[in-house]
Order: C-alpha cells, then sequence, then structure tokens
C-alpha cells in the first residue's frame, strides 16, 4: 500500500480562501478582527511561526500586529502589557508565542491573558471546556489535526488513536479531542515501556515528540492514518518531521508530510480562533 498524502498547505489554503470571505461580511457588519502576537526574544523558529502567522491574517483580512520584545523583558513588564491589551476592546486575540525565556513562567503568563480572548486555548478555563466538550477556543496544532481527518473523512468513531507526546500544546488535548470524537486513546511517552507493541494497535497515530524519525514502518500497522507533528531542523536546515516518512508512507493508508503538512493547519487554526472571538465579542 500507498499511503495518500495530507497536504495540510492545500487545505490550509482552501479554509483561508472561505475565511477571507466570511471576514469581508464581517466587515460589511462592523466587526474587524484584530490579533495581537507578542514575541520575546528572537528565536529562529518562533519568528518563522509567527511571519506564517501575519502573513495568514493578511490573506484573510484579520488586522494583526506584532509586539517584539526583548528577551531580557520581565515577566512583570509582560503581564502588564497582557493586562493591558485585555482592556482594549479592539483587540479580539492576544498570543504570546511560546516557548518564553526560562525566566518568565509560562503557567502565569498563560493565565493572565482573559479567557475570551485566549485564542491559543491555552487558558485552564477554555482547557477545561475543551475537556467538557464546550463550545470554546480549542487549542490550534489539535484543532488544525481534527479538522484535517475531518476534511479527509477519516473515520474516528471506535477507532483507537494512539498519542505519542503529552505536551501541553499538542499530545494532551489532542488526545482529548479524539476523545471527544469517541475514539478510543492510549498515550504514549518518555516512560511507557512498551511503545511499538502499543503503537501497532492504532489506527490513528499521531506523533508529537520532536525526535527526527523516530518512528518508522515497524510501528505502524498497515492501513493506519499517521499524522506527523514534528518539526526537527536537520544539519542543513532542512526540516524534517518525528516519522520516517519514506519507510511509513509504504505501509500507512493516510500520512502528513513536514513540511506543509501540520504546520499550516495550525496557523490557520489561529485565524479560525481570532474570527471567533472578534464575533464572540461583538455579539456579547
Ligand atoms: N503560543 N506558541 C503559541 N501558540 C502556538 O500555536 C505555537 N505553535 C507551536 C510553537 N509555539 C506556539 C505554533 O504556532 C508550533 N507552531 C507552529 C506554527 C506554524 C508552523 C509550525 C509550527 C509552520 O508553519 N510550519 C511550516 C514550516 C515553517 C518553517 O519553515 O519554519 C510547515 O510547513 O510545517
Amino acid at each position: 500500500m500507498t499511503a495518500t498524502i495530507i497536504y495540510g498547505n492545500q487545505l490550509a489554503e482552501a479554509l483561508r480562501q472561505e475565511m477571507k470571505e466570511e471576514v469581508a461580511n464581517l466587515k460589511k457588519r462592523g466587526i474587524h478582527p484584530r490579533l495581537v502576537v507578542i514575541l520575546i526574544g528572537d528565536n529562529p523558529a518562533s519568528k518563522s511561526y509567527i511571519s506564517g502567522k501575519q502573513k495568514a491574517a493578511d490573506f484573510v483580512g484579520i488586522q494583526s500586529e506584532l509586539i517584539s520584545l526583548p528577551a531580557e523583558t520581565s515577566e512583570n513588564d509582560l503581564l502588564d502589557l497582557i493586562k493591558q491589551l485585555n482592556q482594549e476592546s479592539d483587540v479580539n486575540g492576544i498570543l504570546v508565542q511560546l516557548p518564553l525565556p526560562e525566566h518568565i513562567d509560562e503557567q502565569l503568563i498563560i493565565e493572565a491573558i482573559a479567557p475570551t480572548k485566549d485564542v491559543d486555548g491555552f487558558h485552564p478555563i477554555n482547557i477545561g471546556k475543551m475537556l467538557t466538550n464546550q463550545d470554546t477556543f480549542l487549542p490550534c496544532t489539535p484543532y488544525g489535526i481534527l479538522t484535517m481527518l475531518k476534511l479527509k473523512r477519516i473515520e474516528l468513531a471506535g477507532k483507537h488513536a494512539v498519542i505519542i507526546g503529552r505536551s501541553h500544546i499538542v499530545g494532551k488535548p489532542v488526545g482529548q479531542l479524539l476523545l471527544n470524537e469517541h475514539a478510543t486513546v492510549t498515550y504514549c511517552h518518555s516512560k511507557t515501556s512498551n511503545m511499538k507493541e502499543i503503537v501497532q494497535l492504532a489506527d490513528i497515530v499521531i506523533v508529537a515528540v520532536g525526535r527526527a524519525n523516530m518512528i518508522d514502518h515497524s510501528y505502524i500497522k498497515s492501513g493506519a492514518t499517521v499524522i506527523d507533528v514534528g518539526i526537527n531542523r536537520t544539519e542543513d536546515g532542512s526540516l524534517t518531521g518525528d516519522v520516517d516518512f519514506d519507510s511509513v508512507k509504504e505501509k500507512a493508508a493516510y500520512l502528513t508530510p513536514v513540511p506543509k503538512g501540520v504546520g499550516p493547519m495550525t496557523i490557520t487554526m489561529l485565524m479560525k480562533n481570532t474570527i471567533k472571538a472578534a464575533v464572540n465579542q461583538a455579539t456579547n
């Protein structure tokens, strides 16, 4: 079997086109979605992801502003900035790009963002709503993965999904979203003793670890769907996923590439959440 490759960039483009029309219509009603992105320091990967976010916002018609602050910015100054943006009624979404420098407490910052403006869906209130299947901002990467699976009409109910990785921004929440879709969910992580045997049972495998090519065909059940969330920079500067693409593509039914897989969907879901924030704030 040779896998159907799921090109996230193509799905993302179609979704952004729809959002562009939606935003044009919202503007006729006086709703102008606006996103503020905060970058602390100058991590090159963060800069690249943020530039993708700004390009997408421009395309869709979302006004985006980047506030770029030095790595030495104090936790208190960042908290003050967030409090100020929470108060500004023309700011619909606030995103603090992660990771943050060591001296800043990430959780404290996430919890400072007004839940109504938390377009990342990282605030504990929004995570709680996600867990209990209430309407909320879903975290962008898990939301992007779910959207890809749905657009490709990949069955989730009753299927065994194995998540490799338990980070707060990808692994944990994507498992919960798949559980909400009635999948049977297993989490694997660094302390899992028999990972290969578990992954071999999976109908759907989500790999979000950050180790290049760690999953090859020997882990994969024939006909499985494999979603690669890893973004690893190789020595020559190119990007590669956590999945050994050439090996797995001969065994899986569906496989996402890196780049052009999950990454562009993450950005697209941020646009969706920002539009949702603007609409919610205009009507509440
Ligand atoms: N607050 N921090 C916050 N929210 C987020 O949702 C993120 N994330 C993760 C890192 N920190 C965050 C992102 O935006 C990862 N992430 C992200 C966003 C976009 C892309 C990858 C990760 C992306 O566009 N990837 C492209 C390649 C980009 C490149 O060349 O550098 C791709 O095709 O996969």
